[in-house]
């Protein structure tokens, strides 16, 4: 789709096309910001750059919408790029171009996106956005095929790209699923120290699925929530005189949670234990227990609920309607405020969670959400 669109704007083929996936995070979550662990893997969905260079320092970018249509918008000068502006859609990709002009890529490009990443899902579709396009431009420049250590300063200048060009204060989980995952695979990442462990994770092997429950509710991490929760453990790990939250260990738990007010214990509670979570997650997945995990999400989704309130009536529903249903496990993924959850089930106890959930909305007066099953995909690359 996205080659065939840009034929038809720029009368000639793309030099390559470059895609980047969305993500489901199985369990961690808030953690990347704290310094802690997470275990994203990469949705088959994903955004396609299809891109040429130009030799004038002007980037165009267009997107075609899901019924075809293309949108242009106008040309940008990439030097004359500035954090702060308001370009509205072409925000993203031209933060992309701002930071990789800042490590010496400096060309202009025309690129021409498409994809089926859901937006505003919680499944990373800002992530997909920025990795395309920064695969897109660096393949351009004549630096494709990064190894996964490029891959993961890659990342780290795609969120950037995001935290200061586009002013959305986000950690790495993102963007390092959508460049560093491995298909049939987990990626247990050290956010701290940048360790990377690919986990083989086959649930159809254990009799299992994971289902994706899109609620439909848009999130936005933009807005105030996210970043009060990202100032809240900042401030917590400041008051107890360690770098992140990533240094209270389950044992130093009550003494930290005595140590800061009120309003931040649940917020340093959450972190701790869900970062003990990660650790156990992926030591059952490599005992092949992972028919055990369920009560792990459910663990984090009371977590996320209760003290870090991040969650939504929407998302609440769909975890207590395919628990009850028989999911052995479920959870809200992601920044929370909407977007998606996940659901471990049986395989064939699919159906029924899935038409429990769908009816569970119907009943609320809740918009249709949209439910599929998950299978870890590959990372970013060029097509
Ligand atoms: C969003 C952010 F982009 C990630 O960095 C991460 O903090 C996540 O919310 C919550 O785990 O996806």
């Amino acid at each position: 789709m996205a080659a065939e669109a840009f034929r038809t704007l720029h009368g000639h083929d793309p030099t390559g096309i470059w895609s980047a996936p969305g993500r489901v995070n199985l369990i961690g979550e808030h953690t990347d910001y704290n310094d802690g662990f997470v275990l994203p893997f990469a949705l088959p969905h994903r955004l396609a750059a299809a891109g040429a260079a130009r030799a004038d320092g002007v980037l165009t970018v267009a997107t075609v919408g899901s019924d075809g249509r293309i949108q242009q918008a106008e040309p940008l000068r990439v030097p004359q790029l500035r954090p702060g502006g308001d370009l509205g859609w072409v925000t993203y990709p031209a933060g992309v171009a701002w930071v990789l002009r800042e490590q010496g890529v400096d060309g202009g490009a025309d690129l021409v996106l498409a994809g089926d990443v859901p937006t505003g899902a919680g499944l990373s579709s800002s992530a997909a956005l920025e990795c395309a396009v920064a695969l897109a431009l660096l393949g351009l420049a004549g630096r494709d095929d990064p190894d996964d250590r490029a891959r993961a300063e890659i990342a780290r200048w795609a969120q950037r790209a995001e935290n200061e060009f586009v002013g959305v204060p986000t950690g790495v989980l993102d963007q390092m699923a959508s460049l560093c995952c491995v298909e049939g695979h987990a990626l247990f990442l050290d956010v701290r120290t940048g360790e990377r462990e690919q986990v083989p994770f086959d649930a159809a092997a254990a009799g299992l699925r994971v289902l994706v429950v899109d609620t439909r509710v848009k999130h936005a991490l933009g807005d105030s929530g996210y970043g009060d929760r990202r100032r809240g453990t900042e401030r917590a790990a400041e008051l107890l005189g360690v770098e992140a939250l990533r240094d209270v260990t389950p044992e130093g738990l009550p003494t930290a949670l005595d140590a800061v007010p009120a309003k931040l214990r649940p917020l340093v509670r959450h972190v701790v234990t869900e970062n003990e979570r990660v650790l156990r997650t992926v030591e059952l997945l490599a005992d092949g227990r992972l028919v055990d995990v369920g009560p792990l999400l459910d663990a984090s989704h009371r977590s996320l609920r209760d003290d870090y309130r991040v969650s939504a009536p929407e998302l609440d529903l769909a975890v207590d309607a395919a628990r009850e249903a028989g999911a052995l496990g479920a959870r809200m993924i992601g920044g929370g405020f909407g977007g998606s959850a996940i659901a471990l089930v049986r395989a064939d106890g699919q159906e029924a969670v899935e038409d429990a959930v769908t009816a569970g909305f119907a009943r609320a007066g809740f918009r249709a959400p949209r439910i599929f099953v998950a299978v870890p995909a590959a990372g970013a690359g060029r097509e």
